[in-house]
């Protein structure tokens, strides 16, 4: 038995008939990092782009012992240094860098990220740089000293900074590859823009040695509050405080040798949802440390074919949305991005939204929770990543891992999505099967899903039976009538049969359009093409008995290099219910009015 899972069986083994899992991510990364004292180190960083890595690799391909992180700078008028990082140009971070500089739009390779910060480095603190995220993998250097690499393009990472943090003036020098390979996850071939660079927020966080790491708050199975918290630095010495102000709830426990202390909270809180999206004050303290987060607390089951939030049945009008800006260019990051697109989509009449398809910034829950979506929350297993190998299923289950530690503590999440639209075959299955086995031992509160594009297909009707149904908690099903087959006016007849007993989620449906451009029901790309799409596909899912929600596909037009048709596409999947720009297309209202006619079928 692994230590992850005593650990769960000892959290609930006083807990009556739960059997839910809340086990100890493998990732350690310090929770809730926004709220952590500390210095951000976002703005402007001075960048190299290295397609050909000559700030790693001499001329013989080996690696160099002085490579660019040392930013050297010449030390006499003779000395030959052939780059200079002061006088290089300079990108915003967070930002990708293909949407800073036209030069760069379809650049994938190596670029490096160079930032002088101020730091005063004082004994007994414990110094983290962290990052929300680098697309793809990145390496790090802290004046001049290598602290570790990561992989992965959507999941935050972090280093102790150590002792190559000095008082005063400091150097970060990241190296971020952004190239496509065979055995990554995504790999070589998705329907987004591989926006490379330092995409989220980067912090030097500040805590004293003995500090909160990580902790877990649940609604256990009585309706009190139960969970864990990891503390880092001396551990055992003193208590760890967990309180919930508002509900008169105070607990203090030690933690082993381990540094875990599990807790119970005799309290008694609202429950978080939709239409009352209640979150609490929780303050977790440690030696000279509190940290407060805001936590909802609810649960989601499945019982038959329907989803029950709190116990009752619900119906999720959802709307997919790509981790792209409302009304600029490139990756979202901000808080207030994430309310642009989160606020759409309550606009729009959604109580449920699918963050696809890789996990999208901190932020976009955080404000999922304040506003009261539901959300799907994905790992970016897509289409045809290497099934049979050991080494792509770790990176995959890493990504996971650091999803889950990021983000359990949301209420709006419900549903882990683990692979979208990927080929059927035994190692998938395995693959697959090992995925949601492990999200459950690591986050027994929430349901596991998967969009699947795999039904068997006639004129007339659809049969779910992909194998992996009866592995996940709720179907989801990518489905284009109308689109990509079949023509709009057939979909409305078409008949879906699923024998799983499980809830489907239709997690993609819709049609591209250029805003603007009007015609012909017929014509494609007219707007009238695709609110027709949408008003026959709308037809269709109300004959479909086990539909429990859908997620159209999608709230606005996003970058992809699969879509070049000049003067419509240019580059541009025109999926969007919203332009680039913001401006809404005809289907818009058509999903808009249909989700008012179903706002009462729970919220
Ligand atoms: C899909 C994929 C999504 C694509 C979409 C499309 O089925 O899941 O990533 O962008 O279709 O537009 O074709």
């Amino acid at each position: 038995m692994s230590w992850r899972r005593s650990f769960a069986l000892l959290l609930f083994a006083p807990v009556a008939a739960c059997a839910q899992g809340v086990a100890l991510p493998d990732a350690q990364l310090l929770q809730n990092p926004l709220a952590r004292d500390g210095i951000s180190l976002n703005g402007d960083w001075r960048v190299i782009v290295d397609p050909y890595e000559n700030g790693y690799y001499n001329h013989r391909y080996e690696p160099k012992g002085d490579g660019y992180f040392v930013a050297r700078r010449p030390a006499s008028p003779a000395d030959l240094v052939e780059y200079d990082f002061r006088t290089s140009p300079v990108v915003p971070v967070p930002g990708d860098w293909n949407s800073q500089d036209e030069r760069y739009f379809f650049y994938e390779g190596t670029v490096w990220y160079y930032r002088a910060f101020e730091a005063a480095a004082r004994d007994g603190r414990h110094y983290v740089l962290h990052f929300g995220a680098a697309n793809y993998a990145a390496q790090v250097w802290l004046n001049g000293r290598y602290l570790g690499a990561h992989e992965g393009g959507f999941t935050p990472f972090e280093f102790a900074a150590g002792d190559a943090l000095v008082d005063g003036e400091n150097f970060v020098v990241v190296k971020v590859d952004n190239r496509r390979e065979r055995d990554q996850v995504p790999t070589v071939n998705t329907d987004w823009w591989n926006y490379g660079g330092l995409t989220r927020d980067v912090r030097l966080i500040d805590v004293p040695a003995a500090h909160v790491a990580d902790y877990r708050f649940v609604l256990a199975d009585d309706g009190s509050v139960a969970g864990w918290v990891r503390v880092g630095g001396v551990a055992g010495a003193q208590a760890v405080s967990i309180s919930i102000p508002d509900l008169g709830a105070r607990t203090t426990v030690r933690p082993g040798a381990d540094g875990v202390a599990t807790f119970r909270l005799d309290a008694r809180p609202e429950r978080w949802s939709p239409a009352s999206p209640v979150l609490y004050d929780v303050i977790v303290g440690y030696g000279d440390e509190q940290v407060t987060d805001r936590i909802g607390f609810r649960t989601i089951e499945t019982r038959g074919e329907d989803i029950l939030l709190n116990g009752r049945p619900i119906f999720l009008r959802g709307i997919s949305i790509h981790e792209e800006a409302l009304g600029r260019e490139g990756r979202a990051w901000s808080e207030a991005d994430a309310r642009a697109l989160l606020e759409a989509a309550i606009e729009l009449g959604c109580n449920f939204v699918r963050l696809a398809h890789y996990p999208h910034n901190e932020h976009m829950l955080r404000m999922a929770d304040e506003l009261g979506l539901l959300v799907w929350a994905e790992i970016p297993v897509y289409w045809t990543i290497d099934f049979n190998s050991d080494a792509v299923y770790r990176k995959a289950e890493r990504q996971l891992d650091e999803m889950i530690a990021r983000d359990a503590n949301r209420a709006s999440i419900v549903l882990w999505s683990m692979a979208n639209e990927t080929p059927i075959s035994d190692a998938r299955f395995d693959f697959i099967g090992r995925l949601a086995a492990h999200a459950r031992e690591l986050d027994g509160t929430r349901l596991v899903t998967a969009a699947l594009d795999t039904q068997t297909a006639d004129r007339f009707q659809r049969i779910i039976d992909d194998p992996l149904s009866a592995v996940i908690d709720v179907i989801g099903i990518n489905s284009y009538c109308g689109w990509y087959g079949d023509l709009p006016a057939d979909c409305a007849a078409l008949r879906w049969h699923s024998d799983y007993g499980k809830p489907v989620i239709l997690s993609e449906m819709g049609a591209g359009a250029l805003a603007g451009r009007h015609g012909d029901a017929a014509a494609r790309w007219t707007e009238e093409y695709q609110a027709d799409v949408y008003r026959h596909n709308l037809a269709m899912v109300d004959h479909m008995t086990a539909l429990r929600g859908l997620s159209p596909w999608i709230l606005k037009d996003f970058r992809s290099p699969r879509r070049p048709l000049p003067g419509i596409q240019d580059y541009w999947n025109r999926k969007g219910l919203v332009d680039e720009s913001g401006t809404r297309k005809a289907a818009w209202f058509v999903l808009r009015d249909y989700y008012r006619a179903r706002a009462g079928d729970g919220s």
